[in-house]
């Protein structure tokens, strides 16, 4: 909360000196401006010097700590997922799973489980874009009555490497180069090309990668993924396999990539503001949580290994079944103190949740927790308030740097039986005890996986085909999509300078899809070369539409939760206006008034619209359609503006609806806009096109491989 000095600064007439003016009196409110020693502060102006000219001195213990604190405001950044943004929210059961887990928040349905997720990019710094192509984090910690447990998953099913050991190197070949400190958060280079084409295994996530998954609207519509194959454990120790799906309400939709990279430079926040407006307007985003459960023999019968995480399970094949859903109805308070010291850890599991063999899971039960201590800096980073879990915390664990806990007594260790001493104070009862049918108990069973056997350095023969589902996730994509893909894979690999790295990547790539490698080399303008080496034969799987974005089962047909921009100027028609604002607020959209200037325009009955955006600070990249609500005076003056006629020309490039006034017809003209049945006239049947993107629209606007 800003307080008032007693003093304030003045500038003296000449303009040289500082003085300083006392107020009339003493600050008479309760809340004085104080060192963190508690000590009130008299100036927090003006240092103490020796003379109003002199040296500052060593004493002035109220600059020195304010500047000391300042010195040190930043923690390291995340090595990987650095920019993120997260919200609080719930998370509810649809019903009981008792006959499948144990886990305390899977028992009762009229009960809300507190929610803190944190979504980000996985390769730029935190002070990078949000709308790079990139997978999404897209990390859940539930606060459960039984502890905590962390979902820590993306917004891809999928993951680049079978084993953890690769990690380090995936990651340094994504980020920066080491030499010269970039590219920032992006795939499109050398370093990463190189690596990813030795490495067969990354090629399913690799058709996810340049699919536009890694391109979302925004955060409120994308899936999120546990990735690997869990377990869950019901109270008489029965385990089935479990993997996680989180599926918006809100629909999948992912931009254009132009549209993206114009949104990175209009909007580096994007994501970030899109959510926090979201939840200020009672928009509240909303996932289902859906789980494929399974057990041994149905893991048998699949032609890949269930602990392999560059695998899916398609919903054709296993569907999805819904056990609650997930609301994130509050921004957090504080950035730092929030989405930044979050500290997520895959090992954060409950009673009635258990790992399997993954050996990309196993890894990554190790680095969260040990990343911690580097970036959070003490053992002690539990006790922070939005990692501390909302249930008893009970132990004997003591110490530590920045311990916030005072626990009372002698006994600091277990067992222990001061009680049944003679000498007795209350603090010296008994601690905390184990409990062995409520605490955590791992799962036992081998359960079909191999536990026993040499210590080796070896990847299962199940682990080995590489390319079947990378297959599968091309095939199955809407037409588009797949368009988007290949298009994806010239524009990365044109940015590669080295001519074997290209030709390495579409030898792999001949595996996937003979007709995608025709298509990228055309692209690039190269010879198709022969495929790689594949250790098994690829398979062809039985499609799956469930993973389309465009056609596909979670394509939203309703403008619901989104952002329609109406551009007014002076003249517009103040009817048209308001009957179409209302008409984009009943169907739970939000109209954005975009003008010439913020100050508004008027309207043709001589009032002033108010502008949300002023129009060469908010091009069409930040809308999902577009109103061009104009008048002939309007038109007349917007036909001389570059940037009214480039919000219009990228509204059409980007596929979206634009709905207009006959008098705005010369701005779409002089904006390349053709006819198509996404261009329509501002009465009702706006609204219901501006749902859509209109994918026909693409071909006849840019070269496609
Ligand atoms: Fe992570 N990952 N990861 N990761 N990961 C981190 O932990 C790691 C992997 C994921 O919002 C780090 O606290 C290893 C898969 C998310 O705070 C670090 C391996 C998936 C976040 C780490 C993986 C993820 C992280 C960096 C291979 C999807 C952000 C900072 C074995 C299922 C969490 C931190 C947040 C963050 C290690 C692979 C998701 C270094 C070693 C697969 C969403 O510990």
């Amino acid at each position: 909360m800003a307080t008032k000095s007693k003093f304030t600064s003045d500038v003296a007439p000449g303009g040289e000196l500082h003085q300083h003016v006392p107020e009339k009196g003493p600050h008479t409110g309760e809340d004085h401006l104080t060192t963190n020693q508690g000590i009130r502060v008299s100036d927090n102006q003006n240092q103490l010097k020796a003379g109003s000219r002199g040296p500052v001195l060593l004493e002035d213990f109220v600059l020195r700590e304010k500047i000391f604190h300042f010195d040190h405001e930043r923690i390291p950044e995340r090595i990987v997922h650095a920019r993120g943004t997260a919200a609080h929210g719930f998370f509810e059961v649809y019903e009981s799973l008792a006959e499948l887990t144990k886990a305390d928040i899977f028992q009762r349905p009229d009960e809300r489980t507190p929610v803190f997720v944190r979504f980000s990019t996985v390769a730029g710094g935190a002070g990078s874009v949000d709308t790079p192509r990139d997978v999404r984090g897209f990390a859940v910690k539930f606060y459960t009555q039984e502890g905590n447990w962390d979902l820590v998953g993306n917004n891809i099913p999928v993951f680049f490497i079978q084993d953890a050991i690769k990690f380090p190197d995936l990651v340094h070949a994504v980020k920066m180069e080491a030499d010269r400190g970039y590219p920032q958060s992006a795939t499109a280079h050398d370093t990463f090309w190189d690596f990813i084409s030795l490495m067969p295994e990354s090629t399913h996530m690799i058709m996810w990668a340049m699919s536009d998954r890694t391109i979302p609207r925004s955060l409120r519509t994308m899936q999120g993924f546990g990735v690997h194959t869990f377990r869950l454990v019901n109270a008489a120790g029965k385990s089935t396999f479990v993997k996680f799906h989180w599926k918006p309400t809100q629909g999948l939709q992912s931009t254009c990539w132009d549209e993206a990279v114009k949104i990175a430079g209009a909007d580096p926040d994007f994501h970030r503001r899109d959510l926090f407006e979201a939840i200020d307007t009672g928009n509240f985003p909303e996932w289902e949580l859906g789980i494929q459960a399974f057990d041994q023999d149905f893991a048998d019968s699949l032609p890949f290994d269930v602990l392999d995480p560059t695998k899916i399970i398609p919903e054709e094949v296993l569907p999805v079944r819904p056990i609650g859903r997930m609301v994130l109805d509050r921004y957090p308070d504080n950035f730092f103190a929030e989405t930044e010291q979050v500290a997520y850890c895959p090992a954060n599991i409950v009673p009635g949740v258990d790992f399997t063999n993954d050996p990309l899971l196993q890894g990554r039960l190790f680095s969260y927790l040990d990343t911690q201590k580097s970036r959070l800096g003490t053992a002690n980073f539990h006790q922070l308030p939005v990692n501390a879990p909302k249930c008893p915390v009970m132990n004997f664990q003591r110490d530590g740097m920045m311990q916030m806990a005072i626990p009372k007594g002698r006994t600091n260790y277990e067992p222990n039986g001061l009680s049944e001493g003679a000498e007795q104070r209350p603090s010296d009862e008994p601690g905390p005890r184990e409990c062995p049918v409520t605490g955590f108990g791992t799962f036992a069973s081998a359960d079909g996986a191999e536990e026993q056997g040499d210590k080796l350095r070896l990847r299962p023969e199940s682990f080995a085909d590489h390319y079947s589902q990378a297959r599968l996730f091309f095939r199955s994509l809407a037409a588009p999509e797949q368009a988007h893909l290949a298009f994806a894979l010239v524009f990365e690999l044109s940015k590669v300078g080295l001519e074997h790295v290209r030709t390495r990547m579409l030898s792999n790539l001949v595996n996937v899809d003979p007709s995608l490698a025709k298509r990228v080399a055309e692209g690039l303008n190269m010879a198709v070369p022969p495929a790689s080496k594949s250790v098994t034969p690829v398979q062809d799987l039985k499609l799956s539409p469930a993973l389309r974005i465009i056609e596909g089962p979670l394509t939203p047909d309703s403008i619901k939760g989104r952002a329609i921009g109406i551009l007014v100027a002076d003249g517009s028609d103040a009817k048209t206006v308001t009957a179409l604002t209302k008409q984009i607020a009943d169907a739970g959209a939000r109209a954005i008034v975009i003008a010439p200037r913020i100050g508004g325009a008027k309207l043709s009955d001589g009032s002033i619209l108010k502008a949300d955006g002023q129009l060469a600070g908010f091009p069409s990249v930040l809308v999902d359609a577009v109103a061009i609500a104009l008048s002939a005076e309007g038109t007349k003056l917007l036909l001389g503006e570059a940037a009214a006629i480039q919000f219009v020309m990228d509204a059409f490039g980007h596929l979206k609806a634009i709905g207009h006034t006959p008098a705005a017809q010369p701005l779409l003209d002089k904006a390349g806009v053709q006819p198509d049945e996404g261009v329509v006239a501002l009465d009702k049947t706006f609204v219901e096109a501006a749902a859509k993107r209109y994918w026909a629209r693409e071909p006849k606007l840019r070269t496609l491989p």
